[in-house]
């Protein structure tokens, strides 16, 4: 099975390279912020408790995305593998998701990062809250508190992976293409 881990900051474009390697390689894609804005537009009670998380820019809890990522899990038990997108977000997804895997007999077999500066990720969301509709793209302050979020919760998680040694990190400013080829060439090394 190949899994692989897709990390970054907001915006670094976890999703866009995520639909490119799914074309290549027939995986299944996991994204847990589409998994919630699912629950959000489905009006569940998950999704309204989610929703005012997430409109302020910070993480849901860890129990809701790793109950979230395990149902999946189980639901596509006949997957040549899977792409985690935005998961794991906090050291202790990151151990869930290792004892999840390690149930099913099976393992992460690397985590790639997309390296892009902050002002960057600013200008990515601010562009795409203009037509997005989310309203976690729409507001500066918003963004700047997702980023902040990223730095002191998710960062850790690449020392996570680097003391399995599965990180590998990408340049993720350039064209799409060019970045996808960055990525491939780690995925067809593992
Ligand atoms: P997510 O939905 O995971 O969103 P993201 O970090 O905003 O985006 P991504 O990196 O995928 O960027 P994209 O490709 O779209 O999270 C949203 C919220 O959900 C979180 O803040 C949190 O509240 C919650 N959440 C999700 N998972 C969670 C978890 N595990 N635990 C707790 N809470 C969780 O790209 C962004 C933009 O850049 C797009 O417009 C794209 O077109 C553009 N772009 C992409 N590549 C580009 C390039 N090379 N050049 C120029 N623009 C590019």
């Amino acid at each position: 099975m190949l899994n692989l881990v897709l990390f970054g900051p907001p915006g670094a474009g976890k999703g866009t390279q995520s639909h490119k390697l799914i074309e290549k390689y027939g995986l299944i894609h996991l994204s847990t912020g589409d998994l919630l804005r699912g629950e959000i537009s489905q009006g569940t009670e998950l999704g309204l408790e989610a929703k005012k998380l997430m409109d302020e820019g910070v993480l849901v809890p860890d129990a809701v995305v790793i109950g979230m990522i395990s149902n999946k899990l189980d639901a596509n038990k006949d997957a040549k593998g899977f792409i985690f997108d935005g998961f794991p977000r906090t050291v202790a997804q990151a151990i869930a998701l290792d004892e999840l895997l390690e149930s099913k007999s099976s393992t992460i077999s690397g985590m790639i990062a997309l390296e892009v500066d902050d002002m960057e990720l600013e200008r990515r969301l601010l562009l795409r809250g203009k037509d997005s509709g989310r309203p976690d793209d729409a507001n500066p302050e918003v963004i700047r508190k997702r980023i902040k979020e990223y730095n002191d919760k998710t960062a850790p998680v690449a020392e996570f992976y680097k003391n399995q040694n599965k990180f590998t990190s990408v340049n993720g400013i350039g064209s799409k293409d060019e970045i996808f080829d960055s990525i491939e060439t780690v995925a067809e090394a593992l």
